[in-house]
């Protein structure tokens, strides 16, 4: 892998989630990155991401660097041919040549503004550091994907499945703020590519990116679309259609027990961090039906995984570049 900036980054996802497993059964940390440094900017907040691939990177060998680009470093111009005369202080095309001469990977979050569809879906942020980074990039969450916590739902599905073609639901719920469509964009695009019968379920208003969903089915009725799941995702996002706006927080759709009646004893998930009682419900989330807490501690296996894959790349290329 040279990048990992969306899921079609991967391009055997079978072989990557096995080997994503078989690096949590290991347990033993390899060498493959010694010498080598992984550099993270956030540009926002973040538990999971920031520490389970700070450890992947460590499992591997490698030194790491965090910084939290939104309030430490300088603020970044992205805008080609910018007077620079604003609070903008230095331009992505400096700071991603100086970070390249400092990682040898250079990881990204950059949240949607929400504001500007057209402007959240050229990703900006990532894109200008794919361009102007002379190192791979990795998307730690960008303004329309968060493909490593896809590829974690993904091997966490695949762990815990009991049937050869499970039903998934990935269900939306009310949150008090507007958040992302990033998550959902990237569970729906990498169910799409699993084993798996995938039905979306949301309020009308509230379909996400036809062009990700594709022919997906979606069903604006919760109780009908949750009969037989064997996992439900359960997940708040703000609308695509009336972007970024929200439209609804009817708590007829928080993730309750009596929900879970419906679906065929199903595993509840959650990419975290989530809100009680507003999100999903106490009684799942006290209950052996939860798998959030398994499902975080896969971060670890799938960043370990994509960081050796692009890794074994850069490699390759040196050792390619010694023999040429
Ligand atoms: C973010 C989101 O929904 O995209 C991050 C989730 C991993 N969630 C919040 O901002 C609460
Ligand atoms: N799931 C996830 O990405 O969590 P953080 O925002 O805490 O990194």
């Amino acid at each position: 892998m040279k990048n990992y900036t969306d899921l079609s980054d991967i391009k055997d996802l079978q072989q990557l989630i096995t080997e994503a497993l078989e690096l949590k059964k290991a347990k033993t940390a390899l060498e493959i990155g010694k010498g080598k440094t992984l550099g993270m900017l956030f540009f926002n907040p973040s538990l999971r991401t920031r520490l389970s691939t700070e450890k992947a990177g460590r499992l591997l060998g490698m030194e790491v660097m965090v910084m939290n680009a939104g309030s430490d470093s300088w603020k970044l111009e992205f805008e080609d041919g910018a007077v620079m005369n604003s609070d903008k202080a230095e331009h992505i095309k400096e700071a991603a040549a100086v970070l390249s001469q400092y990682c040898d990977i250079i990881a990204v979050r950059a949240f949607p503004d929400l504001q500007d569809k057209e402007k959240d879906e050229a990703e900006i942020v990532l894109n200008s550091f794919k361009k102007y980074a002379s190192v791979p990039v990795v998307n730690l969450e960008s303004a329309t994907g968060h493909p490593l916590q896809a590829l974690t739902d993904a091997i966490t599905i695949s762990e815990l499945k009991k049937k050869d073609r499970p039903k998934v639901v990935l269900s939306w719920a009310p949150h008090p703020r507007v958040l992302p469509q990033s998550v959902p964009n990237s569970f729906a695009e990498i169910m799409q590519r699993l084993e798996v019968d995938f039905v979306i379920t949301n309020p009308q208003g509230y379909d996400l990116n036809p062009e990700i969903t594709k022919d997906v089915l979606v069903i604006h009725n919760q109780e009908e679309a949750l009969i037989d799941a064997d996992f439900v995702y359960v997940k708040n996002w703000s609308s695509y259609q009336s972007y970024g706006q929200k439209l609804s927080e009817d708590r007829n759709w928080t993730f309750s027990a009596e929900k879970l009646l419906k679906t065929n004893n199903a595993k509840v998930m959650h990419c975290l961090p989530v809100r009680r009682n507003m999100v999903i419900a106490d009684d799942v989330l006290d209950s052996d039906s939860s798998v959030v807490i398994k499902q975080a501690g896969n971060r670890t296996f799938a960043a370990q995984a994509v960081l050796k894959s692009i890794l074994e790349e850069t490699v390759k290329e040196v050792d390619l570049g010694k023999n040429a």
